[in-house]
């Protein structure tokens, strides 16, 4: 019997340290990765929205809508967490003005490789855009949202926004 007792004992004892090791694991890889984000939490209130948008070299954005409130201070970070280059694999994170073509943007901005796929001239078609980006690189961009609306965002990259493209909803 107390053979049995030590046993489970000890087999309690492994699984929680195993938790414990898992966490302190997390806690140390999301405090090495992004360190600016570690106010985020505090700083997070009805006047302001932080959203973090993923793609990687499978070529597509962990999310397709993106859902904010007029006036709000959006903080938008895009992370690229594929390992190509920017060249072979770049994404950004472009948010059009309201009633401009997806489709016409970017086959405009294919040509626009000398500018990170921004054409020139195109300011007034766009609201707010990131860097172009390559694996393991990342930008936040900080933004008010615009009137309330339904928006469209793309990577401008070439061909990618038939992918690449979603819904940004300013309510
Ligand atoms: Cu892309």
């Amino acid at each position: 019997m107390k053979k049995v007792m030590y046993f489970l004992v000890a087999g309690i004892f492994t699984v929680a340290s195993c938790t414990s090791n898992e966490k302190q694991g997390q806690e140390t890889e999301t405090s090495t990765t992004a360190p600016v984000e570690e106010t985020a939490p505090a700083t997070q209130d009805a006047n302001e929205m932080v959203i973090s948008l993923n793609a990687g070299d499978d070529m597509k954005f962990d999310l397709s809508e993106i859902k904010v409130k007029e006036g709000q201070t959006v903080k938008l970070t895009l992370t690229h967490t594929g390992k190509m280059a920017k060249t072979a694999m770049g994404h950004n994170f472009v948010l059009l003005a309201a009633g401009v073509s997806l489709t016409d943007f970017a086959s405009k901005a294919m040509g626009a490789q000398s500018t990170d796929y921004i054409p020139a001239g195109s300011e007034k078609d766009i609201i707010v855009h990131t860097k172009l980006l390559g694996g393991g690189e990342s930008d936040t961009i900080e933004f008010t949202a615009p009137a309330k609306g339904s928006y469209e965002f793309l990577c401008s990259f070439p061909g990618h926004s038939a992918l690449m493209k979603g819904t940004f909803i300013v309510e």
